[in-house]
């Protein structure tokens, strides 16, 4: 079938609407019609290049990451299935997982599906059996994102990307728990394993810093800093739970010698758009004796350098943790996470700043760069 698709060619450059050709789903694989995507930052490392690969690795892995249609965070509704599948059917309302989960690896069944072994694939720009059910009109392939391509008005998914949803929630706020979400509060619930009165700084609080902040306040802690250089970010958390705010890491220092006596943080989150090694210390001055600090955001590919006082990180008793997804277990997560909607005690509406067409895509993520959304929602 022909469906419509924002398709990156190379990095720093505009994403081209065309028309692609899309596949029929083949096994464990579904055809899916989007009803709406979030705009995640980590798309923008394609567009950066922080993310392009060696090319003659990506060569040899037979992979292919550009063209690309990239796009992460999508809800929509089933169209067809693939031969054999049982688990879904036409008209069932989806979510996409930008981690996928067998249900069956190691890492699966220890209840780390954000683990999961099939995420190997997940820059592969290819569905799960290595092939591509995407092509451009000249009949040439075309990556997808996560094995995704939620940029996209239809996509084919495999079944480990996806997790069906109540029918009635709006797919374009449920969108959000694909990514940004369920990895900024994981974040804050399970890698930082805030507790009741703990002292959490959250650095930088866009799509996924701002769900970072949100469970924090929810896991009970008694002080949630939000650190942002833009005035309506820092606005805007006190709306999700942020207790403090503060616009440099200065002012967050100041605060938490006056909120703790000098204690510093139990816990610091660092959600910024673009991870920078040079930063780690100056990140972990924040966190007092015994505390942690969570590394969420992506960095560049080749980012080898951090910046660590090792004396005072072994003599502070610190940790350093890296996590994807916020820690989180998709199938359970996503449904959990929606619920919480359903009953008034997670925001996403509050989170969709603006939503824009298919069409209006380069102009949603220059508002992104602008720093003028928290999430910018693309409604087909
Ligand atoms: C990213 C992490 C790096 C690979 C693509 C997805 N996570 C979410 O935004
Ligand atoms: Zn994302």
């Amino acid at each position: 079938m022909r469906t419509r698709a924002a398709v990156l060619y190379a990095p720093h450059t505009d994403y081209v609407i065309e028309e692609i050709e899309l596949d029929d789903p083949k096994e464990n694989e579904v055809l899916v019609r989007f009803v709406a995507s979030g705009m995640c930052h980590s798309d923008e490392h394609m567009v950066t290049g922080d993310m392009a690969m060696d090319p003659a690795i990506v060569e040899m892995l037979g992979w292919q990451q550009y063209p690309i249609i990239l796009g992460h965070e999508g809800g929509g509704i089933v169209e067809k299935v693939g031969p054999g599948v049982t688990e879904l059917a036409v008209g069932d309302h989806v979510v996409t997982s930008f981690v996928p989960s067998c249900g069956r690896c190691p890492s699966c069944a220890k209840g780390q599906q954000n683990l999961c072994d099939s995420g190997a694939y997940l820059l592969s720009g290819r569905q799960a059996d290595g092939t591509a059910r995407h092509h451009l009109l000249d009949g040439s392939d075309v990556a997808t994102m996560c094995c995704l391509g939620t940029f996209a008005e239809h996509s084919v998914v495999n079944l480990n990307s996806l997790v069906k949803v109540e029918p009635d929630l709006p797919l374009d706020k449920a969108c959000l728990v694909a990514c940004g979400v369920t990895t900024g509060w994981g974040s804050a619930t399970y890698a930082a394993d805030t507790e009741p009165g703990d002292t959490i700084v959250v650095i930088g609080t866009g799509g996924v810093g701002m769900n970072a902040v949100q469970g924090a306040a929810m896991a009970g802690a008694r002080h949630v800093i939000a650190l942002d250089p833009v005035e309506f970010k820092r606005e805007q958390a006190q709306r999700f739970g942020a207790t403090h705010t503060a616009a440099t890491v200065e002012e967050a220092q100041a605060l938490l010698g006056e909120l703790t006596w000098g204690r510093n943080a139990d816990k610091v989150i660092v959600t910024v758009g673009e991870g920078k090694g040079a930063d780690v210390e100056t990140y972990m001055g924040m966190v007092g004796k015994g505390g942690k600090l969570v590394f969420t955001a992506v960095a560049n590919m080749n980012e080898n350098d951090v910046q660590l006082n090792l004396f005072m990180f072994a003599m502070q008793q610190k940790s350093l943790v890296g996590t994807i997804f916020g820690s989180a277990n998709p199938r359970y997560d996503i449904p959990k996470l929606l619920s919480l909607y359903r009953s008034g005690k997670l925001k996403l509406d509050e989170l969709v700043t603006r939503t824009y067409t298919l069409d209006q895509i380069n102009q949603g993520y220059q508002d992104m760069r602008d720093g003028i959304n928290i999430r910018g929602v693309i409604v087909y």
